[in-house]
């Protein structure tokens, strides 16, 4: 479905492509589209600082979920019993699927997948905030699915309307699978703060006061510290600001907060009646500026892990490609 392995990054611009970013017709003709609401396709001409900004965001969307699966890969083998442990074993591997449909999304851009995980091996390329926290207990794979999932769903189905295509249609699958994941997390907290002792529901109180500012910090700063905001809505990569998603978000947690009965960590969260939404507490982006360069809890660890996981599966890649050559070969021989 989607093409493989062009690398064109960081090269010079054919001389056809240069003479269409030239030409202000084909400019105004994909305006022209965009404001038409159409959707734009991997060979229709495009931008090319729209082609850069859906490579930097569908990248980074792919490593956050390929990265995403070590917090809670860590606790599949400590799962409190048999029917969570395949949960959270079904929920990893669809994070990787996650990954891989991104990744082969992105590839329609023109950049190779092994460009895109060397700059994330290099420092280059970001992912979430949010997955240089650590998992210290069982309650945290709970409060990922329920916060982190949820944050996730809150600002991937806008994406589902994204203006390239190939983001949009594979949006639509990561969401069905997100909203489970989302789900699964909230019925594992409500499990344990309605029959668990005492110690495992202070165990989830802990968790939600550790997870609750991150996993709002998700999606993104403020929308006037926001440099890319203004262009990404513009092309309808972005269909809602950081700022309302985040509003939307908190909005709809508070009353999942009541019913699990655990309380957000926020002296200042309350209803505000004039708005219609919530008030809320000062977040410390100090924090969040730190976390994504490079200085959080968990973020060397994360980036070695995966630099780890890519030299020590050089020996499976290398194994597929000379099965794809034999295969190959056989198929060219019969076809003779
Ligand atoms: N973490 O101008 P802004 C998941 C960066 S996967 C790190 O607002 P933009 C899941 C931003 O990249 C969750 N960096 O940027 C997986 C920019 O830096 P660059 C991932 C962040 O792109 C497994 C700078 O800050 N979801 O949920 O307009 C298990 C200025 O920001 C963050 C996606 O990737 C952050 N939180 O908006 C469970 C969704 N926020 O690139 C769950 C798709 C901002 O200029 N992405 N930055 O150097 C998006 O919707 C947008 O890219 C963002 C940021 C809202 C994240």
């Amino acid at each position: 479905m989607y093409t493989q392995a062009m690398d064109t990054m960081g090269k010079e611009p054919a001389e056809g492509a240069l003479r269409a970013a030239e030409d202000p017709r084909l400019q105004q003709r994909f305006d022209e589209r965009i404001d038409a609401g159409e959707f734009i396709e991997a060979k229709d001409w495009m931008p090319d600082h729209y082609r850069k900004t859906l490579l930097r965001q569908i990248s980074q969307h792919a490593h956050s979920e390929i990265v995403g699966m070590l917090p809670e890969g860590n606790w599949i083998t400590r799962a409190p019993t048999l029917k969570r442990k395949a949960i959270l074993l079904a929920k990893v591997q669809d994070e990787g699927g996650h990954g891989l449909y991104l990744y082969a999304a992105a590839e329609t851009l023109g950049t190779s997948r092994d460009q895109m995980i060397d700059a994330l091996h290099t420092g280059k390329a970001k992912y979430s905030s949010i997955f240089n926290y650590p998992t210290l207990t069982w309650a945290d794979i709970g409060t990922i699915g329920w916060l982190v999932d949820g944050a996730a769903i809150m600002n991937q189905v806008p994406i589902c309307r994204c203006s390239y295509a190939p983001y949009a249609r594979a949006m639509i699958r990561i969401c069905r699978e997100e909203s489970f994941h989302q789900r699964q997390g909230f019925d594992a907290l409500l499990t344990m703060m309605t029959k668990g002792t005492q110690a495992q529901k202070d165990m989830v109180q802990d968790a939600v006061n550790r997870w609750w500012w991150p996993s709002i910090m998700m999606f993104g700063p403020p929308d006037d510290q926001s440099p890319n905001s203004a262009q990404s809505m513009r092309w309808g990569i972005k269909r809602v600001s950081n700022d309302e998603l985040r509003q939307k978000f908190i909005d709809a947690t508070v009353e999942q907060a009541r019913i699990l009965g655990v309380t957000l960590p926020d002296p200042d969260l309350r209803w505000n009646e004039e708005r219609q939404a919530h008030d809320f507490g000062a977040i410390d982006w100090n924090e969040f500026w730190r976390v994504i360069g490079g200085d959080g809890p968990c973020n060397r660890e994360r980036l070695a892990a995966r630099v780890n996981a890519w030299e020590e599966g050089a020996w499976v890649r290398e194994a597929a490609l000379a099965h794809a050559r034999k295969q190959q070969q056989r198929s060219i021989k019969e076809a003779a």
